[in-house]
């Protein structure tokens, strides 16, 4: 008798007709003859194995670059429950369509078997996904991102009980791109794109959207969040999980090192763009971080800005979409040392600093182990997890928002989320910078209508018996003149104090029609340029503003009709009340 396992992949080899069927094992000699195939045919570059030993270029196609949102599709038998929030397709056309261009897809290829665990080997939180791709840089891809091969297949065994994710390159047009999901049969299949969270199905697809879609069935969160702790000087460790929309600071956050003036602190990263988290026997929400490796943004990542990454990437990781020096180095935007005279941009052509156009793409990533991190938690692969003490959300927003402020309960705190909205970047295709809302950073990845979310939310809250405190941070808010106002990245841990001091009951707030807002000198601003009048101006509470962003908000809950839970509603009532009153 087959295993479903084996059952699904003849299935699958027979509409796809590959030439070859491989199923990894995860080892080093599968991944080295891997690398060594795609060297021959250029799918990869290799870099300077002087410098970046086991590091490895590839260019994408360059119409294929980023997420494509518009051909992402939820297709749950009822309409209404993939919701407002998703593109839709009943699951009987969604098959009939998508598989039509899988038939022969695979045709001259070589079809492999993907098994990945999502989390920790050993965690009972921790879920089996299967990938059958044609790409074999999503193979090298998926061993960084997931405990992928054997462990996987040892821990499914005979069993049915795993996310069947059927990928192949197709002929990467975006014309015949899609990635549709059927979180009802934990099915998800994409085409015709080869890049990030369309084809490592275990990241976006499985990890949130079916996950997302799982965790309301069972009474957990799967969400796009970092896990930190923060340890102090008293040797205190505290978690923190943070919810920021794609390309607006999760990894950054995750690996924040403390400047000269806060020494005596360190943060731990335990995740640095998705966490599952349960309710614990002790009635807290405990965390996993459900990946192995990082798929970071590249530009912008220096010395400076993030030195536990450049750490992290300087061996054994895959470079998408970056520049290309004439020593065989990376190079993208805002790296160290500035551009080099010449390279070789993110499409493979001769650049230099003149010729006006970026070198690297603006969504160029690494994709680099977990376990290279200098700042890896001790705990990262605790099976239990780590407890979560407070949850941030925080949007770019060049305005309205201030840097920091606390919710007044749980139900205030889902209430911040579900209103959260930011700038639009390079993660995915489509216009940059527009302010789009994305609640809990989650728009693109709830994988069901997202009035249940919230509800699901609400319901979280009441099942647990000490509740993180929910804040909304902006570290993007800007003066008139477009300049930054906070200085970031590592000062950041200059904000967080203050989230520590306010979950441990040691400090006061002042109490605002929007929520708690810290009084000015509660954050340590010594040594910083940033003026008391800026501090002023990066807490203010704009009443003007806020009327009309509560307006705004009310006509983006309208839109979910019965779905949207009383609460949410009448917190938003309230806060108008109280920016009257
Ligand atoms: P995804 O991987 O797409 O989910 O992105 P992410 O949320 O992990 O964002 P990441 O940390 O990679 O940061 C994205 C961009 O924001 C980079 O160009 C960073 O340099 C920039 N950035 C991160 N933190 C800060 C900050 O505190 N201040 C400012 N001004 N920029 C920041
Ligand atoms: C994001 O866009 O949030 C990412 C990159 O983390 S991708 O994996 O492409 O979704
Ligand atoms: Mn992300």
């Amino acid at each position: 008798m087959p295993t479903p396992l084996e059952h699904w992949v003849d299935q699958v080899a027979a509409h796809t007709h590959p030439k070859h069927i491989q199923w990894c094992d995860g080892s080093d000699t599968e991944n080295q003859r891997l690398i060594e195939r795609m060297l021959e045919t250029g799918t990869l570059i290799e870099l300077n194995q002087k410098e970046y030993p086991a590091c490895y270029l590839h260019r994408s196609d360059p119409t294929d670059v980023a997420r494509t949102e518009h051909l992402t599709f939820v297709c749950t038998v009822r309409k209404e429950d993939a919701g407002p929030n998703n593109n839709w397709m009943a699951p009987a056309d969604a098959k009939e369509k998508v598989g039509a261009l899988f038939a022969g897809s695979m045709k001259g290829r070589t079809l492999y078997v993907v098994p990945y665990i999502m989390g920790p080997v050993t965690s009972p939180y921790s879920q089996i996904g299967v990938e059958i791709t044609d790409s074999p840089y999503v193979v090298a891809s998926m061993r960084i991102m997931t405990r992928m091969g054997q462990a996987a297949l040892d821990r499914l065994g005979a069993s049915d009980n795993f996310v069947k994710g059927l990928h192949s390159l197709g002929d990467l047009s975006p014309d015949r791109r899609f990635i549709v999901h059927l979180p009802e049969e934990r099915v998800i299949w994409s085409i015709g794109s080869g890049y990030g969270g369309n084809a490592l199905l275990g990241k976006k697809c499985f990890a949130l959207r079916i996950g997302s879609f799982m965790a309301r069935q069972e009474g957990w969160l799967a969400e796009h969040m970092l896990i930190l702790g923060v340890e102090e000087p008293s040797g205190r460790t505290t978690y923190i999980a943070a919810a920021f929309p794609s390309a607006c600071g999760k990894t950054n956050l995750a690996m924040l090192v403390p400047p000269e003036s806060e020494k005596g602190y360190k943060v731990w990263t335990v995740g640095e763009d998705i966490a599952w988290m349960h309710t614990g026997p002790d009635g807290r929400l405990w965390a996993i971080n459900p990946e192995a490796g990082f798929f970071g943004v590249a530009p912008g990542t220096n010395w400076h800005t993030n030195p536990n990454v450049m750490a992290t990437i300087a061996k054994n990781s895959l470079y998408t979409n970056v520049a290309l020096t004439p020593r065989g180095t990376p190079y993208w935007e805002g790296m160290d040392g500035g551009p080099p005279a010449e390279a070789v941009d993110w499409q493979g052509k001769p650049w230099t600093p003149h010729n006006g156009v970026k070198a690297a793409h603006p969504n160029s990533r690494f994709t680099t182990p977990a376990r290279q991190c200098p700042s890896i938690s001790p705990q990262w692969e605790n099976p239990k997890g780590v407890p979560i003490s407070a949850i941030l959300f925080g949007g770019r927003r060049a305005s309205l928002i201030p840097l920091v402020y606390q919710s007044l309960n749980w139900q205030h705190g889902v209430f911040l989320g579900a209103t959260m909205a930011s700038e639009t970047t390079a993660a995915a295709t489509g216009k940059v910078g527009v302010v789009r809302r994305d609640p809990m950073a989650m728009l693109p990845f709830c994988g069901y209508n997202m009035g249940d979310y919230f509800g699901h939310w609400l319901d979280m809250g009441r099942r647990l018996q000490q509740a993180p405190q929910v804040f909304r941070v902006n570290w993007f808010r800007q003066s008139p003149e477009g300049k930054f106002l906070w200085p970031g990245f590592g000062e950041n841990l200059r904000v967080l104090r203050w989230v520590l001091a306010r979950v441990h009951g040691e400090v006061g707030a002042a109490e605002t029609p929007i929520g708690y807002v810290p009084h000015s000198n509660d954050i340590d601003t010594s040594g910083l340029e940033v003026s008391p009048a800026v501090m002023q101006a990066l807490l203010a509470v704009d009443h003007d503003g806020w009327v009309e962003a509560a307006a705004g908000q009310r006509k983006f809950f309208e839109q979910f009709g019965e779905h949207l839970p009383r609460q949410i509603w009448q917190e938003n009532e309230t806060l108008t009340r109280r920016l009257r009153g």
